[in-house]
């Protein structure tokens, strides 16, 4: 059967439009463009691609499949300032109906991915099992559709043409679609059924385990969608939304950000990397900066307590303006806001 190739919708004015916020909605994911600025995207891409093996070393074999060294917060051009930028946040809490200062953010990894000729077997990561991400974002499982928690993200910096290598996604298809069934547990890896990563294994693997299930899923590959990528587009996505990443073109190398926020109540919802304050105390103090210099919805979702939070009193102002002051910190929001609870 041919595949499915979709181009991502352009946002205007760097905001989605009410059709992308549906889409999203309703199919469980929304691919679009122009949501960054272009010289951003080029920036984090000039700066990644450096940090990477060429396709084709012997380095890059060794490279790993998974994540990298690049996490947030990160002294990468353009990685701290992709992940906190208001388009995205706003984006982010358009998708989810709340506001911005409720967000968390819990994944911002900027991962290469190698066509190779030799394929991995069971782990092979270019052609993918369906999959939904839940398993190792969050300790519980997705809730019920119309109350999503959170919202992951693909920035891709590559050029599909180029790499190949598309995730595939299935759209849902309302709320009766059998693809999407409840609860969510029909996928190696989920509850005692291993985790294989490659599709032909996993396949062999799943109908052996649950024969009367093998035609269901090979009827999710039947309905994916591609997506055609060029750099600085976005498939938005969610932890309960069927999808899967593709072979890539031998010989090439994909560089994608991965992004995830939470709805600050889904405390279940795992941060991936360690905590944001571990990177402190590096010699150009790139972490205290990034907090001195940050708006407060960007410190919002970095979980840095907020004006009128019950952490704030005139010691804690002040101990914190004594942390941070020389880097630019303006305590002025924290004192207005307790000035005004304190009123008479
Ligand atoms: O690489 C992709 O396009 C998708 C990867 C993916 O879904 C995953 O590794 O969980
Ligand atoms: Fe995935």
């Amino acid at each position: 059967m041919p595949t499915t190739l979709i181009e991502a919708v352009p946002c205007e004015d760097g905001t989605l439009g009410q059709n992308q916020i549906q889409n999203w909605r309703e199919c469980g994911f929304v691919f679009v463009s122009d949501l960054l600025p272009s010289a951003l995207i080029t920036e984090l891409r000039n700066a990644a691609a450096k940090k990477f093996p060429a396709p084709g070393t012997l380095e890059a074999e060794g490279v790993r499949d998974f994540g990298s060294s690049l996490n947030f917060p990160s002294r990468l051009v353009g990685l701290n300032q992709v992940t906190l930028h208001p388009n995205l946040i706003q984006a982010i809490s358009d998708l989810l109906g709340t506001p911005s200062e409720n967000l968390r953010l819990t994944q911002s990894d900027l991962w290469a991915k190698y066509g190779r000729s030799v394929k991995a077997g069971v782990q092979d990561n270019s052609d993918q099992r369906v999959h939904v991400d839940y398993p190792n974002h969050t300790l519980a499982h997705p809730s019920p559709w119309d109350r999503p928690e959170a919202v992951e993200l693909i920035l891709y910096l590559s050029e599909w043409e180029e790499t190949g290598g598309s995730t595939a996604v299935v759209p849902r298809d309302g709320p009766d679609d059998p693809a999407y069934r409840w609860p969510i547990v029909d996928s190696p890896g989920i509850g005692d059924l291993r985790y294989i990563n490659g599709r032909a294994s996993a396949e062999d693997y799943f109908a052996k385990e649950r024969p009367h299930l093998a035609a269901w899923r090979n009827d999710l590959y039947a309905r994916e969608v591609h997506t055609k990528f060029r750099p600085g587009d976005i498939v938005f996505y969610r932890h309960d939304t069927w999808h899967r990443g593709t072979p890539m073109k031998a010989g090439a190398l994909r560089l994608v950000h991965n992004i995830t926020y939470r709805r600050a109540e889904a405390e279940w919802i795992s941060t991936l990397h360690v905590g944001w304050a571990w990177k402190a105390y590096r010699d150009d103090k790139y972490l205290e900066r990034l907090i001195a210099t940050s708006s407060l919805m960007q410190r919002a979702v970095m979980g840095f307590p907020q004006p009128g939070s019950p952490y704030w009193c005139k010691e804690t102002i002040a101990a914190v303006e004594a942390r941070y002051s020389m880097f630019g910190m303006d305590m002025g929001p924290y004192r207005a806001a307790l000035d005004r609870v304190e009123a008479p």
